[in-house]
């Protein structure tokens, strides 16, 4: 099928569930004969964004980068989804402002306290020793977003479920 550039922005604390329902998403995209390209925060702060830390000045940057990208991509007819934590609704409004009426916001909502006990990387006991420092949740702050496209619930709803629910609320624009 035809398929429109667009940008699906997925935010959340760490352990929310971003990457892995980007990673399902692609799959069910695939399936259905669309292509997309994915942006992870961690892999991008491996690269292009290596000089990043974790201050709100060096995420705003690492999103401002992030959002530049995804819009190139997008402009040429693909899908992105991005999976960056954006924890401060002004962080959000520099995507926002970079990419229009391309960008679509999810919030995945996922209580600390779950999100602590899955603790996938370790992360969350290194920012309790404060072996880590500026962890987002803990020592860094994160303002819930104020009014995103659509909220995910990953504690209540299975990956494929949550997946599901994100298809079905872009499957319109994503076709051409
Ligand atoms: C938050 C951190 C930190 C600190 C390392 N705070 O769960 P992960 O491991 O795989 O994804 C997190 C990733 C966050 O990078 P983002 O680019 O998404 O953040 S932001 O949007 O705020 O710029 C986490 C890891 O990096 N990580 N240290 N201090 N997350």
């Amino acid at each position: 099928p035809h398929q429109k550039g667009m940008v699906i922005w997925l935010m959340g604390l760490s352990g929310a569930g971003k990457s892995t329902i980007s990673n399902l998403f692609e799959e069910q995209l695939n399936e259905s004969g669309f292509f997309s390209i994915k942006l992870d925060g961690d892999e991008m702060r491996k690269g292009l964004n290596h000089n990043l830390g974790f201050s709100m000045d060096d995420r705003a940057e690492n999103i401002r980068r992030a959002a530049e990208t995804a819009k190139i991509i997008a402009l040429n007819g693909i899908i992105v989804t991005c999976s960056f934590i954006t924890p401060l609704n002004a962080h959000r409004e520099i995507a926002r402002t970079i990419l229009g009426d391309m960008y679509f916001e999810v919030f995945i909502d996922c209580p600390l306290d779950v999100c602590e006990q899955r603790d996938i990387k370790g992360l969350y006991e290194q920012a309790y020793n404060n072996t880590l420092k500026n962890f987002t949740g803990i020592s860094s702050a994160f303002e819930r977003p104020e009014n995103p496209d659509l909220v995910l619930h990953t504690d209540h709803f299975t990956a494929k479920q949550c997946c599901d629910q994100l298809h079905n609320a872009v499957k319109t624009r994503i076709a051409d």
